[in-house]
């Protein structure tokens, strides 16, 4: 009997969050002893309880047996889905010569509000923000709005209900949204370990709820507690003030039901947080504290009714919580100046710090953060720039007190305290490293520990970049969802973790942010609304559903947005001129030793992506069945090219010299029409060894490119037969290099390739030049699919000579694809695997044409044999010292 699929999901939840879509998706993965094994058929059947998937009855759904090789993404076709039910479902399979598995285990997922109305609460808030009080002049006391304005916001405020619950519980859900940012308390706890919720959107256009199970929590008589924060829903952002939402529903055993709603009746106060706020950090007076505001039978005569205000449109938040994943615990701990304390953690990372403290009432401790240090060992703030970053914690006097923040975050590696009473030790602070919870999907490891450095600070950044949006950097006055940055390492991003709820919402994020002429914003949600966006920054749109589309399969998403592609192609076409598109304001941004590319000209970038996204949509279009569209921007591509190549080819690509003095040739400007096979037939050659030849002479083995050019050069080198060449680069240690960076103490990647820490644009942790971890996976371990979805994929390591190993392993939608080279004494081994229903090319690399070949103990290649129909393996081709062969699922151990 074969094995019956494991790891089923349901819009890629293994764990059920409650979604509000009518047709989820469902998914599973196949494991089979047999090689060469596929699906033939599925049947998937969806019950409304449990106990009828015992007898394999669906009373919602059952498909019967389904003749399909497909398992990702089968939409639901059943009954309707009602909200706020529990479904549960499982699935059974059979493979290619039709053995028939038993039904796997069973899943289940919970829906969320369907419609509108059904939502019964009403979103409340404090009366005198609506009354425009407080807010405005607190708004201005310090630093006034604007792009850069500081923005250090009031107190975060306190809601609370009481409520009975009389008879036995079958279900209780609850369903919350609290702008800017809530923590949700019931009886006295915490509920859940969700920091920094609901995840960030455009409020304006739509805001996230999320759901909690409460019915472990719920007793007799109850208090449901809310701290509001401020977050982003503050006016700077173009918002009014926080508010909150919650609707609880119970079901009753007797078959009855309930709904506990935000209205009127709530009320609220002000509390020990003072003062919130993202880049200024947080102000909390234990002295404040109001002991049992979040249990029953408090006493809150005193507090505030609450105002009933106008709210924002709903919808679940179907993605990854952030949520703690690491705690930190410093390395060392100095005193450069008396009553001044220093903590080094010994790496960069987002999140805050836990304090513990025993002091007089009153007393006041200062934490401080920062990614740099001076050198006489107090702390460099330059990169916070505009952004305060200070905690303050006035202690309320009693034994032992803890304290975190609630409503911010830092990014920092060190952090000074001031004001502690008495010594602090080691201990006295604990760090937590926090982002979206996204699954970790890939693993990479190799002998050259240089790259497994740089993979390793690449890991940190772009976690610490994923705060519900990605975003440039965590440390400063920024912090946004720059497109440009979340664009280039979108595919680093996705061979690293399981993306495809992150960036599904912050599709619809670039999809709201769209305006009626089809522009979007470099900045999205467009928190900084700046319109339009520079073209390799809009192409965050196209490319990010791509690659969705690619790594997941996933094709509704392409038809969700295909008229707004569309409308932003348009958009492109009206501000081009002859097909040159002079919209762009950062090209190659950030090159070594200039933030705007002196060598690439920004038309070029620009035109490129108005090149690259039209040729995608027209692809887009074709998958679609849009032939008409297809045709068309397939068409309006070849003119851009045409446009491209009669504007830059002569003098930009090859002797472009934007300077006198300067008459280096342009990296970028070369790498990326190689790329898309742009370049005329005759002329890619030439084009080529000008590239080769100035990486060689002139620039000495080391990049010259910026967010645009890194994410491309390495494997434009690697396509072209130069992958030694793109080794050099990777693995340099001199200035400009990422080997640089980690020789000056790099723990992240820095936004620039010059070591800067004085105060302007130097993030030590931007995570844009991380996108040369593609070539990890793709060259050192040789992973590259060929199909969307991993159906066909290659495996083609390129075996350098100095390294001994490396490997891979990626849990792609299709299961667990593994590489994995080494070489020991004169013997090359490379072991591989390949989920059912997947082929693969292997390419086995040989030394000279005597080398024979085998695969586990038996030689499927040498001068004679010729390895076809061995066991399950097809020899395909000889290509100068590979040999390629054609395999099915399974586990493969070659040698040679
Ligand atoms: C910087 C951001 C970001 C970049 C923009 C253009 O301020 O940090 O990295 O995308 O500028």
């Amino acid at each position: 009997m074969i094995k019956p699929p494991y790891k089923l999901r349901c819009e890629y939840v293994e764990n059920p969050i409650e979604i509000d879509t009518p047709f989820p998706r469902f998914s599973w993965i196949l494991e089979h002893e047999q090689r060469n094994q596929s699906q033939s058929a599925y049947q998937i059947i969806v019950s409304s309880e449990e106990s009828l998937l015992n007898s394999e009855k669906g009373d919602l759904w059952d498909t019967g047996k389904i003749i399909s090789e497909n398992n990702i993404n089968i939409e639901y076709n059943g009954k309707p889905l009602k909200s706020n039910e529990m479904y549960f479902w499982h699935v059974k399979w059979w493979d290619k010569d039709n053995s028939e598995s038993s039904f796997s285990r069973f899943s289940s997922f919970g829906m969320a509000l369907l419609e509108k109305s059904d939502w019964k609460s009403k979103w409340i808030s404090k009366k005198d923000f609506v009354d425009k009080k407080t807010r405005i002049s607190l708004q201005y006391k310090s630093g006034g709005v604007g792009l850069f304005g500081r923005l250090k916001e009031v107190n975060a405020i306190y809601l609370r209900k009481e409520f009975n619950v009389e008879k036995q519980i079958e279900a209780a859900k609850l369903y919350i949204s609290g702008l800017g940012y809530y923590e949700l308390r019931l009886n006295g706890k915490k509920i859940g370990d969700r920091i920094l919720e609901p995840a960030q959107t455009d409020y304006n256009k739509i805001a996230l709820y999320s759901t909690y199970d409460i019915i472990d929590h719920l007793q007799e008589r109850n208090a449901i507690g809310v701290i509001l924060g401020n977050g982003r829903c503050v006016e700077l952002y173009g918002y009014d003030f926080p508010k909150l939402i919650v609707q609880i529903q119970i079901q009753y055993t007797d078959g009855t039901s309930e709904i506990i709603c935000t209205d009127e009746s709530w009320k609220l106060s002000t509390g020990p947080i003072l003062e919130n706020g993202i880049y200024y950090g947080e102000k909390f007076d234990a002295r404040l504290e109001m002991p049992g505001w979040d249990n029953p039978n408090f006493e809150d005569s005193a507090w505030d009714n609450v105002s009933v205000v106008e709210g924002y449109n709903l919808a679940s938040q179907l993605m990854q919580p952030i949520q703690i994943t690491k705690v930190m615990t410093p390395q060392k701990v100095e005193s450069p100046q008396p009553g001044m304390y220093i903590y080094d953690f010994g790496q960069n990372f987002t999140g805050f710090i836990r304090l513990k403290v025993q002091g007089p009432r009153g007393c006041q401790v200062k934490v401080r953060f920062a990614e740099l240090i001076k050198e006489d060992g107090t702390l460099n703030t330059a990169t916070n720039r505009s952004a305060p970053v200070t905690d303050i914690y006035i202690l309320k006097g009693e034994r032992e007190e803890i304290y975190q923040p609630h409503f911010t975050y830092h990014g920092f590696r060190y952090v000074e305290l001031t004001g502690f009473p008495g010594v602090p030790s080691k201990d006295s602070i604990e760090g937590y490293f926090f982002h979206s919870n996204v699954p970790k999907v890939g693993e990479f490891f190799c002998s050259n520990e240089l790259i497994n450095k740089i993979h390793t600070n690449i890991i940190w950044g772009q976690l610490s970049n994923l705060m519900s949006i990605p975003t440039d950097c965590p440390q400063r006055d920024e912090r946004h969802g720059w497109m440009g940055d979340a664009q280039i390492v979108s595919e680093e991003a996705m061979l690293n973790f399981d993306m495809a709820l992150f960036y599904t919402k912050y599709l619809r994020d670039i999809q709201l942010s769209q305006k009626e002429d089809g522009s979007i914003s470099d900045v999205v949600p467009p928190h900084w609304p700046i319109y339009p966006a520079d073209p390799a920054w809009g192409s965050a749109y196209i490319t990010i559903a791509w690659h969705i589309y690619w790594y997941y399969s996933d094709i509704r998403v392409l038809k969700e947005h295909y008229e707004s592609f569309k409308l932003y192609i348009e958009f492109l076409s009206n501000t081009s001129k002859d097909n040159i598109l002079s919209i762009g304001k950062y090209g190659d941004w950030c090159p070594p030793m200039c933030i705007v590319s002196k060598r690439t000209p920004i038309d070029l970038v620009s035109t490129w992506y108005y090149y690259h996204d039209t040729l995608i949509f027209s692809k887009i279009a074709k998958i679609l069945g849009n032939d008409k569209d297809c045709t068309y921007y397939s068409e309006k591509a070849k003119e851009i090219k045409d446009a491209f190549n009669r504007e830059f080819l002569m003098h930009t690509y090859k002797y472009i010299k934007v300077s006198f003095t300067d008459r280096a040739i342009s990296q970028t400007s070369n790498v990326l029409p190689l790329s898309l096979n742009m370049v005329p037939e005759n002329r890619e050659k030439e084009i080529l060894n000008s590239l080769i030849e100035a990486i060689r002479g002139h620039y000495d083995y080391h990049m010259d490119t910026g967010l645009v050019g890194t994410r491309y050069i390495l494997e434009v080198l690697t396509e072209n037969g130069y992958p030694e060449i793109a080794y050099k680069m990777i693995t340099q240690t001199s200035f400009p290099s990422l080997g640089y960076m980690i020789k000056e103490g790099a723990t992240t990647i820095w936004e620039r390739w010059e070591k800067l820490e004085s105060s302007g644009m130097n993030s030590q942790n931007h995570i844009m030049l991380g996108s040369v971890d593609t070539w990890f996976y793709k060259t050192l371990a040789g992973i590259k699919s060929l199909t969307p979805g991993w159906k066909t994929f290659r495996i083609k390591p390129f075996i350098s000579e100095d390294m001994n190993y490396a490997q891979a392993k990626l849990n792609s939608i299709k299961g667990l694809i593994y590489s994995a080279w080494e070489k020991k004494d004169l013997n090359f081994k490379l072991t591989v695997i390949i989920p059912v229903g997947c082929d693969a090319e292997v390419w086995v690399p040989i030394k000279d044409e005597n080398s024979p070949i085998k695969e586990g103990d038996t030689v499927i290649w040498d001068r004679e044999e010729r390895g076809t129909g061995h066991l399950g393996i097809t020899f395909k081709s000889k290509e100068d010292n590979y040999v390629v062969f054609n395999i099915g699922s399974g586990y493969y151990e070659f040698s040679s």
